[in-house]
């Protein structure tokens, strides 16, 4: 039978001798065991292994503190993690219910307590308190629910996303609470992540420095801190409405990330990667000039935020160089160039925007203020194409020439358009213009 409920008011049925929904209590395993075998509890050092796959079962064991790693070598050879169990767990239940033959095997991976209970004692227990058969009957479902949602990050979630996943759920875990978000707590390899994830060291090692970068994880020697799991969330959910979100979207989550007090850099960088993934579609085919276009609205409409919060907080970036653009006098095309500049902010240049239909005299008064590593200028009419050369001329004639690199695009320009008016360098499209801009910058001789 389904009920639909459409709202909050509507009476659940009441069926006769059917507990409407009532969740059996929350008994504690570990508050049980501790009552009935407190003389048990023993202590390991990282390395011991409780028992290997293949074993007969012959204990259980419930954690009180510290780490288990819970793993299984494939007929391939290759050693698959389930899983980080800590305080609470019970081990073994599973497989003495199922065929009594250990399928996976347990190794100690921090200074641990355990209780360890014979199987005579288990099962007289069961039978004897229903508390006891509730928490291990719990323990055995939260066990099923950890291997569906590793199945689900196996399908669904590249190597990076299924690390992030992981460290999350191991905070969640083992993790000890800071004012910076919540450190992990778990002495944890990177051979044990490789394991946990499914990949390799080195992806590993890459992923983590991905996540450092986003600025979602610290390491200080071999301690992990992450920051807060909502503020993770926030900043995905900003990069991702970069890529795909609706009109309002980037700037809500940029706000909401700012009255939560996120770093605005790393809201900075969240944006960013939003608007490099587009760019990473785009090159592969995968995304059109319509869809950057909608990117660069979003990313335009939520930057303001993010720039007055990092003003707000006197932060100064590191640029890899700063450049002034605009489209020149005359003409009004603007989305050919904010295209450009997003990407080029996205890429970690300082974007400082005239708008459109620009004189030669504004773009020099912008040169002398703001001291740019290079001028931009988009044209796309035929008439005002001319206009570049006019403001290449005033830029000459003011003695700045030399202070810049001039960088020219627009559709119907061409590179022989661009040598003749003496402009440095061309692109024929936003890519083109951020690889010259870098190759200019990383190499000033050039
Ligand atoms: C949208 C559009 C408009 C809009 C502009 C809205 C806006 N906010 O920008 C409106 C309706 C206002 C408009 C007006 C006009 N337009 Co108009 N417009 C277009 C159209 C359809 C699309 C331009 C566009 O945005 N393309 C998408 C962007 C992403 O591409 P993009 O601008 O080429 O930019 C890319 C590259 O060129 C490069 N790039 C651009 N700038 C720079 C700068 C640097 C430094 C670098 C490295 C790269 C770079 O990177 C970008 C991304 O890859 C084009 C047709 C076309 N197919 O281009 C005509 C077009 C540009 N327009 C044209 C004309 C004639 C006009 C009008 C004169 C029409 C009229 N009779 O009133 C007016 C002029 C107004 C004025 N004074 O500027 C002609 C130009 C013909 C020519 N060769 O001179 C075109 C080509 C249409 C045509 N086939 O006739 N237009």
């Amino acid at each position: 039978m389904i009920y639909i409920c459409q709202n909050a008011e509507f009476p659940r049925p009441i069926i006769p001798g059917y507990n409407n929904l009532v969740q059996p209590a929350d008994t504690n395993l570990l508050d049980l065991a501790l009552e009935h075998w407190p003389e048990r509890i023993r202590p390991y050092n990282r390395g011991n292994i409780l028992y290997w796959q293949g074993d007969p079962v012959d204990y259980f064991y419930v954690i009180q503190k510290g780490a288990v790693k819970i793993s299984s070598l494939s007929s391939a050879g290759k050693i698959y993690s389930h899983g980080i169990l800590g305080s609470g767990h019970l081990l073994g239940a599973t497989d003495y219910f199922l065929d009594g033959i250990h399928e996976t095997t347990a190794e100690v991976i921090d200074k641990t307590s355990l209780i360890t209970i014979s199987i005579s004692e288990f099962q007289g227990l069961i039978t004897r308190d229903s508390r006891f058969s509730t928490a291990v009957m719990r323990e055995m479902a939260k066990e099923a629910r950890v291997h569906f949602s590793k199945a689900q990050d196996l399908s669904f979630f590249d190597a990076q996303q299924r690390l992030k996943h992981n460290l999350i759920k191991l905070a969640d875990e083992h993790g000890l609470k800071n004012d910076e978000g919540v450190e992990l707590g778990v002495n944890i390899t990177h051979e044990d992540m490789a394991e946990l994830v499914n990949a390799n060291r080195t992806t590993i090692t890459l992923c983590l420095q991905e996540l450092k970068k986003l600025g979602y994880l610290r390491t200080e020697g071999r301690r992990i801190i992450l920051i807060p799991v909502d503020h993770m969330n926030v900043l995905d959910r900003l990069s991702e409405s970069v890529v795909s979100g609706g009109i309002g979207e980037a700037l809500d989550f940029a706000s909401t990330a700012s009255e939560m007090g996120i770093d605005p850099v790393k809201v900075l960088n969240a944006l960013m990667n939003g608007m490099k993934e587009v760019d990473r579609r785009y090159a592969q085919g995968q995304l059109d000039v319509n869809d950057i276009m909608w990117s660069s609205n979003h990313m335009k409409e939520a930057l303001p935020i993010i720039e007055t919060a990092i003003h707000q907080a006197n932060i100064s970036l590191n640029h890899l160089g700063r450049i002034v653009f605009g489209t020149v006098q005359g003409d009004i095309h603007d989305i050919g160039k904010t295209m450009v500049s997003m990407l080029l902010k996205a890429r970690g240049f300082e974007v400082i925007d005239l708008g459109v239909d620009v004189s030669a005299e504004k773009f020099v008064e912008a040169v002398e203020a703001y001291q740019p590593d290079i001028l931009a200028m988009s044209a796309l009419l035929t008439t005002t194409q001319l206009e570049m050369k006019h403001v290449i001329e005033v830029l000459c004639n003011a003695g700045f020439r030399e202070r810049v690199k001039v960088m020219v695009g627009g559709t119907s320009l061409t590179p022989r358009f661009a040598r003749e008016i003496g402009a440095d360098g061309y692109a024929h499209e936003a890519r083109g213009g951020v690889e010259l801009a870098w190759s200019w910058l990383s190499n000033p001789n050039s």
